[in-house]
This record gives C-alpha cells, structure tokens and sequence, in this order.
C-alpha cells in the first residue's frame, strides 16, 4: 500500500506558523549546529539492534534548510536504499517535507523555510495506525487509514543528512536529532518544539555542534549511538559489593539515567563507567544561562484592578486574558547548564570478566572494576568538600598497565587547551537566553597526575601510557559571585584548589573526604530488613519490586535521597535545584531552575526530620535574596510593600510571574518558602537563626497585609488573581493560599512573640488570619480546593495543593476530624497515579493519614514507575524532588512531630514487620532511635538537645516525659 497525502490546505497555515523568527536565536544556534552538504563527512549511527523497530519510532530534528534548487535531502535515513524498507524523513521532492516508511509514505507538500530553524518530526505506530508529520509542533499531514503493518526491519545504518549510501544529502544545518523507540504524542511533541526536554524511549539524542564542542564526536565519519554501545562481551558476571549500601550495576550506563551521580554540593559529576571509555559529564552549580536582570513588568499594576474586578465577576476567561498581560518580561526564566563531559578513552578490549560500577552510599564513592588480559582495573571517583574537587584514581593491579587518552568536549561555546602538560582547561559560556544575555563563564580544568608512564599533550588531548596507575582531578568555577555580581575569576579559584589538592595523595584526599561525608550521613541509619532481592543489581531489583519483597530497596532508596541531598545541598553553594546539581543539557527540562510550587518545598522535606539540617542553608540564603529581588515585584506588579516570589525563580532571583497565568499567576511562592523558615526553629531551636529569619518573615507577610482583598461575595479576605497551582485558572483565594498564609501569619506572629518585636504588626496580621477564606468541605464530602464547590472527582491532577494543610502543614489532622476526613477523601478522589513527586508527595499524605499501607504501595508504586535505573525519580523525565520527597515520606511512616509530640511508628506498614531506624530528628530537639518486631514498637530511645519535656505516643497510649540537656530516655512498648 502505498499513501501519499497532500494536505496544501494547511500550507497557507504554515506560512504564519510560530517559527522561531531569523532572531538572536537563530544567530545563536548557528555555532551549535551542523552543516549538511555534499562536501559534509558522512554521519552514520551504526546498524544495531536498537533501532530496528519494527512497531513504534519517532523521528525528530531541527534544522534549518538551505534554499535548496534541487529536489532535497535526506534528514534521517535508515531504509535500505532503492526500497522502502525502514524508515526516512526527507525533504523531496521541492523542499517538501516527507515520511516514508514500509506502510508508505506521508507528505507535507510545501516548502521547509529557508534560514529558518525548523523542527521536523515524523511518527509511525503500526499498533496505533497512525504515520504523522509535525512541523514546529504542529501535525502538518498523517493518515490513521489502512493496515499499518510492522515495519520491515533494516539491519543498515541510520544516516543523518544522507542516505546509508552517503547519498542524497540534505543541503542546510541540523542542529539536534533524535530517535524514540516509541511514537511521541502530539503534546510531547508540542513541548519538544518549545523546549526540548528529555523524554522516555529515546534511543538516541544528539546536541550537534560543528566548531568545537561536538556532543557526540563524529568518529570516522561514524555517529555512535547514545553514549556509544560497546563491543565489549561481559563475562563472569560480578557478585554483590560486600555492604548493602550500594547502587551496583553489571554493565556500564549506556544512558546519563544510568550513570551514578557524585557531587559536593558544588560540583557534580555523572559517572558512567565504561570499559571503552570512562565519561564523566561535569556540572558547577553555579552555571547558568543569563546575567542579573529585572523580569518585572510596568504594565502590571493598572491592570491589577481589571483582573480582580473580572475574577469576582466570574469572567474567568477575560481575566485570563488580562492576567497574560501581567507576566514579566522575559516571559521565561534563566536556566541551569550543563559544563561539559570529560572523556578518558581506554585501549580496546574485547572482553572482560567480574565487571561492577557501583556507588557506595556510606562512602560517597564511585568505583568501576572489571579483569581483562589477566589484569584487574579499578576506577575510584569522589567529589570532596573538603577539598573542592573531583578526585579519580585509575589503578591495574600490575604495573604499567594504565594507559588512557583523556579529552574534554561541551555543548557550550568553549575553547581548549593544555597546561604544563598535565592539565586539559577549557573556557566556555551558555548561549543567550530569552534576549537576556548570559555572562557566566566556565573555567574547568583536569590534570592528570600519573605514577610512571608516559603523558604526552597533543592539541587538547593528554594521552598516558603505560602508567602504574593515575589521579584525575577536576575542578570547575564560574564568575559567578552572588545573584547581582558576576565579577568572579573562576581561573584563580580552580587554580587554587587544584593547586592546594595536588600535592596531597589520593588516600589522604580519599579519608578526608569520606570522614566529613559519614560524620552527616552517619546520623542516621535504617534497618528494613533485608531478602535474597538485595543481593541482585540495583536496575534488576527495580525491575523486580513490583512482584517481589524487598524492603531493603526502600532503606537504599530513603539513604539515597539523603546522599543526594548532602551531595547537591552543602552550605555556601547553591540550593538543590529540580536536578539537584545533575543536568547534561542545554536546555533542561523547565531549565532545571527552582520550581517553588511544590518542588523546590519537597528538596528540603527530609533535610530536618533525616537529620541533614545544615543542608537548608542554601535554600534559606536563596530565600533571603528572593525577600530582596521580590521587594520589586511587589512595587511594580502590586503597589505593595514587602516582597513576593511566584512559581517559579532561577540564579538571579527572578521573582515574577512566568510561562503562563495558569501556573504563573501564584503570589505564595515566597510565602511557602518561608513556613521552612520556621520549621528549621521547630527542629533546632537556633534563636540567632530566627531573629535573622523574621525580617524575611515578617516582608512576606507585609506583602499580604497590602495585598488581600475583600471577596465582594463571601466577605472573606483572598489573594487575587492567584491559582491553585497548574490548575483551574486564575481565581480568587483558592485552599492552598489560605493556608498558606495561616501558616505564615501564624508563624510570624509566634516569632516576633519570641523576640519580643513588633506587637502592632502581629495582632495586625492575627486580625488578617482571622479573616482569610476558611477550609470548606464540598458536596462530594471532599476538601474544596477553591472558594466554589467544583471540584471533580475524577480530577487525577498531580498537584494536590488544597492538601498542603495535612503536610507538610499540619492544619489539618486527627484533632479536625471532619477536615482530616475531607482531605482524605480528596486524596481518594486524585488517586494513586502522578508524576514521580505526585508520588512522592502521597507518601507523606498517607503517612500523615495514618495508614501504612497505603504509604507503602505509593512508595513502591514511585519505585516501579517513577525511578530511573540509577535511581533517578522520573517525572518523567528526571527530577529529583521525587526522591526527596520519597525519603522524606519514609521518615513520617516511623516517626511524626507535628502534633506537639513525639508519635512513634505512625504509619509502620505490614510490608515491613521488623526494623529499626535511628538518629531521625523530631520537632522540639529530640533525636530518636526506634526498633520494632512483628509490626510492633520493641523499644524507642529519646534524647534530648534542649532539656524540655514530650509527650510521647505510641498508637492510643501517651506518656509525658521530662529531659534535661542531653538526656536520652529508652522505652519500651508500654511507653
Ligand atoms: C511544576 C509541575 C510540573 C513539573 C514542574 C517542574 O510546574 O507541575 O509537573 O514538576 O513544576
């Protein structure tokens, strides 16, 4: 059968499609790209099984198409040349785009722009019945008529700007391509079109670039797919590293999901371990897109009443309208980069015995070890705090046989070269971003410091041969100073510290830095018990949780958000952003930047109750700055004193509302950021600390005192326009906000009792509190989420703010029966599906609920569905706020605080009978340990850092206890 579909009509459409205009982006993107012509090498991805689909693929890329005078060119090409067998997306005849496959083909019979960056996408499912173009995101031409065969499989290569033959060149630049595995859907498509953001089943990705700073080098005139597949056969299979805390792997990562992450908070590493090849893809935190600059928007504020007015008349589509015009300028927010990959590639070996890359959990070590050629290779990799490094040893265990070839390349404009012989250092700056300029550099530098062997500078590659073994350090700095001086000189800092780091030996770097890392990450331990399943490698045991018992997964899952958590938050370095510090992209999904609607909150939950408590002062200083840059916006969008921050802010502490009213349009970002203010004093009692707090307290809540409204219908007071988030429109004081700001007004109010400061402004913001919009429960005997009884009951969003007051507030609990059952039966109504933190959030929920059980099948549901083979919580794609959130979740299912005491093993579910935990932190400044047998509290110990008194609970019994300073108290289960 063969299709060809002609759809002209849309071609007047495609004339006034959303194409990027010849603007700064594409003046940009042109040294990010490669150029396409007869004269251009040969671009192949090598046949491998991978993509010989025969059911499902997509093909993706951008590209910019010369004025072509001939009939076209081959985009991505994997047909065997002369048949259709296969698949192919091409521009013939006439610049017109098309999509062939065996089933036939589909075209778009117009012209592809000239000098304009397109993205193409072709998508065949036989099991779906579709084939489809989309230009720009859009469907331009499809057919979901006839028999959709499987596609006839091809084992040739998949050419890029050409046919496998190396013929039929397209004649332009492309400058990303990808292929899927599976078929992407319209809205994924959308979105890769405005941003491309990872995505599951995508067999190969490549960011092209033609000057320096290939992501994938074209190797003689080859692609390699992914992070290149090795022609290595595995034998004797590796057993279990000898302590449970591990990640282990019997293969190297062939995706960055894979590879393990390394990170001192500052700097971050991807580790993949390979056997060709060892990759290491390198981020600094503090390397981002853009420079300062003011988002906020003039024209805000007259149209502020216009946008109330329009709420309360509920005309909630013209104050939609309004409220785009509201947004800041740029509409978007800065993004987090990616430095860059250091690659050291190996002598070939074609097989190799006893292969494990692992990540020990209790060290905070990397290590890559296999046997071949009767020699036993060790990689060992760490990023100190203590000495502001990344620190590699390669090692054989017989001599001379460490020989490697080390380059670095990156996705970022960037120059190379070598120093003294021993160091690769190259220089490299993000592209512009959103017409804000970006003026952060990079400087990263390795050095290799062999013992014996021979290191040799070629160019900007250093090659050792014959070496007993080598250290790599790598360091990384930026100019980046604080969010409104970029006057640093990253070439001093890294020189220092690689300069102080040398010298030292690798075992000594090696116990320094395991010695500080244990003494936070030794505070807690947690024991689930363990079954044959911990013995598997970790990407087996994922597969297997679904079917099997493996309660230790969860304790490795808990102290895995817990290394993440030292390993992307340290003091002095930015706070964990969506990846933490991990990201190998230009652009990030959501630009990896801080989403504080949810996901930026869930980083900090387990940083007090996992006793990582100086984790927060990144955050808390970031929130000091977000109370000095949203000063502004609360001037320019509000006429309002103290500050605001919407969902959204980046490095330069951009507070405006962003992307959309839908999800923008929130004034309570701040607000929320600052209830963790609070809970830090909950949990430390720092005094010091909250007199420095309150000012950014108290700001926040000035905002509110000038910026709640009188809701014309219910009298109550309301913030307007706002949303709950993502969802619903613009509104007036929908649950979350109220909330919200009963926490904050309450919590500021406590404060400045505590230091004896301001009493006019407490009993003015207690007056406030009093009048804001109350909790309502609705006809479904549901929790509302907005003032208006609509909610739907099969609304499965995965945000589930109205829920915010059962955690991480406490409004609403056991001791507010009819709410607490309200807010369960919304939570029943959402359901157990959600992206990774939706997930990660219903464990708290079910855990504040008190039900176990239910916390547990979230938890392991997060872990069948939302966790990437290397533990990655997967939105998808990844974000980390999941795995905080999950660890986060464990703690409240063994112990809970909020209540004014201390309630042990609240929600212990069946699945795990036996265990114990100690070192979890509870408000008041206790430090517990729990053990528990048959599902029952065997004995608890108490210690106490303030000398204060508890009651304690254990199910329906209570006992009151008094501490003195440092007292610990054990009891059993008779309390
Ligand atoms: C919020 C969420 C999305 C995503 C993004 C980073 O906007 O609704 O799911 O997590 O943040």
């Amino acid at each position: 059968m063969k299709i060809t579909l002609c759809l002209s009509a849309l071609l007047a459409c495609w004339s006034c499609a959303a194409l990027p205009s010849a603007s700064a982006q594409s003046v940009a993107t042109q040294s990010q790209s490669l150029i396409l012509n007869d004269q251009a090498p040969i671009y192949q991805v090598k046949p491998q099984k991978a993509l010989d689909l025969s059911d499902e693929v997509t093909l993706e890329a951008w590209v910019q198409a010369d004025e072509m005078t001939r009939e076209g060119g081959r985009i991505l090409d994997k047909s065997v040349p002369g048949t259709n067998d296969g698949y192919l997306l091409d521009t013939f005849p006439g610049n017109s785009l098309r999509f062939i496959t065996s089933n036939g083909a589909v075209s778009y019979d117009a012209k592809l722009p000239a000098d304009t960056w397109t993205h193409v996408v072709a998508v065949y499912s036989a099991s779906r019945k579709i084939q489809k173009l989309y230009i720009n995101g859009r469907e331009v031409a499809g057919t979901t008529v006839g028999d959709f065969p499987p596609l006839r499989v091809t084992f040739v290569p998949l050419g890029l700007g050409g046919d496998p033959d190396g013929k039929n060149r397209f004649q332009g630049r492309v400058r990303r391509a990808a292929v899927y595995g599976r078929a992407l859907s319209a809205s994924e498509i959308a979105r890769r079109a405005a941003n491309p953001q990872a995505l599951p089943g995508v067999l190969g990705e490549w960011a092209l670039t033609s000057a320096a700073g290939i992501n994938i080098q074209p190797l003689a005139g080859v692609l390699i797919l992914g992070n290149g597949k090795e022609n290595v056969t595995f034998v004797n299979e590796s057993s279990a590293p000898k302590t449970l805390l591990n990640l282990w792997y019997r293969r190297p990562a062939q995706k960055w999901e894979e590879a393990l992450p390394i990170g001192n908070g500052r700097l971050g590493a991807m580790v993949f371990g390979g056997v060709a090849q060892e990759h290491l893809q390198l981020n600094e935190d503090t390397f981002w897109t853009g420079s300062p600059y003011d988002p906020n928007n003039p024209s805000a504020l007259k149209l502020l009443p216009e946008a109330r007015r329009l709420i309360f008349e509920d005309k909630s589509d013209e104050a939609y309208h309004v409220a785009e015009k509201m947004l800041s300028h740029p509409i978007g927010q800065m993004s987090y980069q990616t430095v860059g990959d250091l690659r050291l590639n190996f002598p070939e070996q074609s097989r190799v015995s006893n292969y494990r890359r692992s990540l020990d959990l209790d060290t905070a070590i990397a290590t890559t070890t296999y046997e071949a050629n009767g020699v036993r290779y060790t990689r060992e990799m760490f990023s100190s705090a203590v000495d502001g490094v990344i620190a590699l040893r390669l090692s054989a265990d017989k001599p001379g046989q460490v020989s490697f070839s080390a380059s670095f390349d990156s996705p970022q404009k960037n120059t190379r070269r070598i120093e003294n012989g021993d160091t690769i250092a190259s220089e490299g700056t993000p592209a512009d971003h959103s017409g804000i300029k970006s003026v952060l550099r990079f400087n990263c530098r390795a050095r290799v410091l062999p013992q014996g062997g021979k290191l040799v500078a070629q160019e900007d590659t250093l090659s050792l041969s014959g070496a007993d073994s080598a250290v790599v350090l790598v360091d990384i700095a930026t100019n980046f100073k604080n969010y409104h001086d970029t006057s640093g000189d990253p070439v001093a800092l890294t020189s220092a510290r690689l300069g102080k780091a040398a010298p030292k030996s690798f075992a000594a770097m090696r116990a320094a830095h395991v010695a500080d890392y244990q003494k936070l990450f030794h505070r807690v331990s947690l024991d689930l018990g363990t079954s044959t399943a911990a013995l598997l490698p970790t990407d087996e045991r994922l597969r297997a949780v679904a079917t099997s018992q493996d309660p230790q997964l969860a304790a490795l899952f808990f102290q895995f958000g817990r290394y993440l958590l030292l390993s992307s938050s340290r003091p002095g370095g930015e706070p964990a952003n969506l990846q933490g510090i991990w990201n190998n992209s230009v652009s990030p999904p959501w630009d990896s930047k801080y989403t504080i609607n949810i996901n930026t909150e869930m980083n900090y939950w387990p940083s007090e109750t996992t006793n990582l408590s100086e984790t927060t002062e990144p955050l808390f200083r970031m929130i000091s700055e977000i109370a000095q840059t949203g000063q502004k916006t609360a001037q320019v969008h509000y006429g309002a004193r103290g500050w605001v921050a919407h969902h959204n802010t980046d490095l330069w502490r951009a507070t405006g509302p962003i992307d959309l009213p839908a999800s923008g349009m929130w004034p309570t970002g701040g607000a929320w950021l600052c209830t963790d203010l609070w809970e830090h004093y909950q949990f430390t009692g720092d005094r010091k600390f909250l007199a420095r707090a309150y000012p950014i307290m108290k700001g926040a809540s000035l905002f509110f005192v000038d910026t709640l409204v009188k809701h014309p219908k219910y009298g109550w007071l309301v913030t307007v326009p706002s949303v709950s988030p993502e969802q619903g429109g613009v509104v007036a004081g929908p649950t979350m906000d109220m909330s919200i700001l009963r926490d904050l007004f309450d919590q500021t109010a406590k404060a400045s009792a505590i230091l004896g400061v301001d009493a006019d402004f407490r009993a003015q913001i207690l007056e406030k509190r009093a009048g804001l919009a109350p909790f309502q429960i609705g006809k479904y005997g549901q929790l509302q989420e907005w003032l208006e009884d609509k909610d739907d009951p099969k609304n499965d969003h995965r945000h589930v703010s109205h829920l915010y007051a059962v955690f991480p507030s406490n409004q609403i609990n056991a001791s507010t029966p009819a709410l607490f059952a309200a807010a369960k039966r919304s939570l029943l109504f959402r359901g157990d599906a959600g992206t990774g933190w939706s997930k990660a959030w219903k464990i708290n929920f079910w855990a504040r609920f008190l039900d176990g059980d239910h916390a547990h099948k979230m938890l392991t549901e997060a872990l069948v569905n939302n966790t990437y083979p290397n533990m990655f919580d997967a939105h998808p794609p990844f974000q980390i706020d999941g795995n905080f959130g999950a660890a986060s979740g464990i703690a409240e299912m063994l112990l809970q605080s909020q209540n004014g005491e201390l309630n042990l093993l609240p929600a212990l579910p069946s699945a795990w009978p036996d265990g114990s935990v100690r070192g979890l932190k509870a408000r008041g400044g206790f430090e517990l340990g729990i053990a528990w047998h048959g599902g029952k509290l065997t004995n608890a110990t108490i210690r106490s850092t303030w000398g204060t008194s508890a009651r304690v609970r254990y199910g329906e019994k209570t006992t009151e206890l008094k501490f003195k300073v440092g007292q610990s108290r054990t009891l059993d289960s008779s309390l």
